[in-house]
């Protein structure tokens, strides 16, 4: 089995907390913090085994990552052996389809050595860690950048900005966790570097350490409800507010509630949503169905369709993540609502601080942005991109296929982009023992 007091508690199961601090540092004297991370700062550190239980959780779980830069600011020359986390993400911008003049400048300057996830039930409680954190590290890292991220309030905890319950399917790691019906089930070292499955050679203290893409993907809410509703489908037996609720599952391939068009194709299903027996269990496939052309239940485009293809292309392959992200900035405004704009007041921005954990970072997130979400001819020629993640060209607007149920020839053209990417870096977070022998001594 896994060593899971030894590996960080958000990797597998997620910190699960109503709110969590990103906090991205540079390290400012790599000796001093050498020797406050392993006297200090491990002990705080939550691994799985203490996440397990509530019992045994602390009031705020810290987990801490670095980026190669703080590999190096720390002296630590082996190479982990992930090309994409050694050069960084800004070098890896514009194959991800980004507009990095749309990154917030600390993504995109050079300054950011490691970040530290502080989640917890409340700000308080963060915010008190944090200051005992800093006071502890007294001045040997310093603040480049920071993201709040919280659940949203009352009945949408859970769901992201744009109303859809999230943080339903992940993949199951074999010999750590039973699977649910229908969840994929991946070697550990499709997430864990050096298990079983890693096929990447690896210093060995790398062992049970993973790669943490983290991404700020703004989300343009009022843009996105609008093109809702101006695009609404018109299936016969729905109100128009049905109909406009239909567009938005099938871009997703679940309804707000997180039930799965595949499952329940032309009305939600809260009960079917609320079951986790039922929610994740389905292919795409159905006796008698043409899975290479029926879309009638679910588009190809359909983004849980694009970065999780299911049967589409044979159920058994390794390009999978393990999702732990958390939705930041405010509900949308009254103002914004009536506008159907989303406000340039930066303090309104809004997304998803999303962070995604894989071994190899080229067949995890990157793949599934690059080669899935944003290949107009994934898994078939011409469905177009995924219409919630994927990214116009320059060429123009883009757009997708396979959403209109009663004509699945029919191209229904996206008028912008709804997701935005900000920017964000690539962190590898060690292991418990390698933090104390390797990122201490
Ligand atoms: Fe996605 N959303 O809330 O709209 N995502 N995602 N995602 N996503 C999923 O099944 C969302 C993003 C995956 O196993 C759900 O748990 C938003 C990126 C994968 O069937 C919802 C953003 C990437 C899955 C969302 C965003 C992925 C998944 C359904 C950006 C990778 C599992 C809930 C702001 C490159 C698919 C669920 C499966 C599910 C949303 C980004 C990947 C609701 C808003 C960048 C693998």
């Amino acid at each position: 089995g896994l060593n899971l007091t030894n590996i960080q508690g958000d990797i597998l199961i997620g910190m699960k907390k109503n709110k969590e601090l990103f906090f991205f540092f540079s390290i400012v004297d790599p000796t001093s913090f050498k020797s406050q991370l392993g006297a200090d700062i491990l002990p705080l550190i939550t691994s799985t085994t203490e996440l397990l239980a509530v019992s045994t959780q602390p009031n705020t779980l810290v987990n801490i990552a670095f980026s190669q830069r703080g590999l190096t600011a720390l002296g630590i020359t082996d190479n982990l052996g992930d090309s994409l986390f050694t050069a960084g993400q800004l070098n890896d911008a514009s194959s991800l389809g980004d507009t990095t003049s749309n990154w917030v400048s600390e993504f995109a300057g050079t300054s950011i050595d490691g970040v530290l996830l502080l989640a917890s039930d409340t700000v308080d409680n963060i915010n008190n860690t944090l200051s005992q954190l800093q006071s502890t590290l007294n001045g040997s890292i310093s603040e480049v950048y920071s993201i709040q991220g919280q659940a949203r309030p009352g009945n949408e905890q859970g769901h992201e900005h744009f109303g859809f319950m999230d943080g339903i399917s992940n993949p199951a790691i074999d010999g750590f966790s039973t699977p649910l019906p229908g969840q994929a089930v991946v070697a550990p070292g499709i997430i864990l570097v050096g298990e079983q499955g890693d096929g990447t050679t690896r210093p060995s203290w790398a062992i049970d350490g993973s790669f943490l893409a983290f991404r700020q993907l703004e989300q343009r809410v009022p843009e996105f409800n609008k093109f809702l509703i101006d695009n609404a489908l018109s299936e016969p037996n729905l109100t128009v507010d049905q109909n406009t609720e239909l567009l938005g599952a099938r871009m997703m391939g679940r309804w707000k509630s997180g039930a799965p068009v595949d499952l329940t194709p032309l009305v939600d299903d809260p009960v079917l949503a609320a079951d986790p027996q039922r929610n994740n269990n389905f292919n795409y496939t159905h006796p008698d169905f043409n899975l290479a052309t029926d879309q009638s239940h679910c588009p190809f485009s359909a983004h849980i369709r694009k970065t999780n293809p299911r049967a589409d292309i044979g159920g058994s392959f390794s390009e999978h993540i393990i999702r732990a992200g958390i939705p930041y900035g405010p509900e949308v405004t009254d103002a914004e609502a009536a506008s159907n704009v989303s406000s340039t007041d930066p303090t309104l921005e809004r997304g998803l601080a999303f962070v995604a954990y894989q071994a190899n970072i080229g067949n995890g997130f990157a793949f599934l942005q690059q080669f899935w979400a944003n290949n107009i001819n994934f898994h078939t020629s011409s469905v177009g991109q995924d219409p919630i993640i994927g990214v116009a060209t320059p060429d123009g607007p883009r757009s997708v296929g396979g959403l209109d149920p009663l004509d699945s020839t029919r191209d229904i053209t996206l008028n912008q982009d709804f997701v935005i990417s900000r920017g964000g870096e690539y962190f590898f977070s060690p292991s418990l023992s390698a933090i104390q022998n390797t990122f201490s001594a």
